[in-house]
């Protein structure tokens, strides 16, 4: 009984300690047909907002590290939320400019282990050469 009451002391400090150093990053979508913050790297609790500062944009995910539970797609020109819980390498890109290399990067814990499956998703030649560029840039920032 003693044991499990530190146990769930200990659950609910950890709990906190992420909740009060949970961050919110802001992307906006830009008139050059691109995310401005193209590389996020973030913590388990943290969201990232996307604005819709240029018109004709969403955010539509193409792979994370639970691929039977990625975030629903975005409306065109909406604001829009996602709080990430799991580890992991996120793709996503704009459902219009998607093809022609407007993608999105998010690095939840510094945790790759998911970039096989990334590489793998079918993109156009531009994208695919966007998705290199963005790989590079997350594995060198830490
Ligand atoms: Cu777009």
């Amino acid at each position: 009984m003693k044991l499990a009451t530190s146990f769930y002391f200990i659950l609910i400090l950890v709990l906190v300690s992420r909740l009060a150093s949970a961050e919110t990053i802001q992307i906006d979508f830009t008139p050059d047909d691109s995310y401005s913050v193209e590389v996020a790297k973030i913590d388990i609790g943290d969201t990232i907002e996307w604005l819709p500062k240029n018109e004709g944009h969403n955010v539509e995910f193409l792979a994370g590290p639970n691929m039977n539970s990625l975030p629903k797609k975005s409306e065109l020109n909406a604001f829009y939320s996602v709080t990430f819980s799991l580890p992991g390498v996120y793709l996503y890109h704009c459902t219009p400019h998607g093809n022609m290399g407007m993608l999105g990067l998010i690095v939840v814990e510094n945790d790759f282990h998911n970039l096989e499956d990334i590489k793998e998703i079918e993109l156009s030649r531009i994208a695919k050469s966007v998705l290199q560029r963005l790989i590079r840039i997350a594995q060198l920032k830490s």
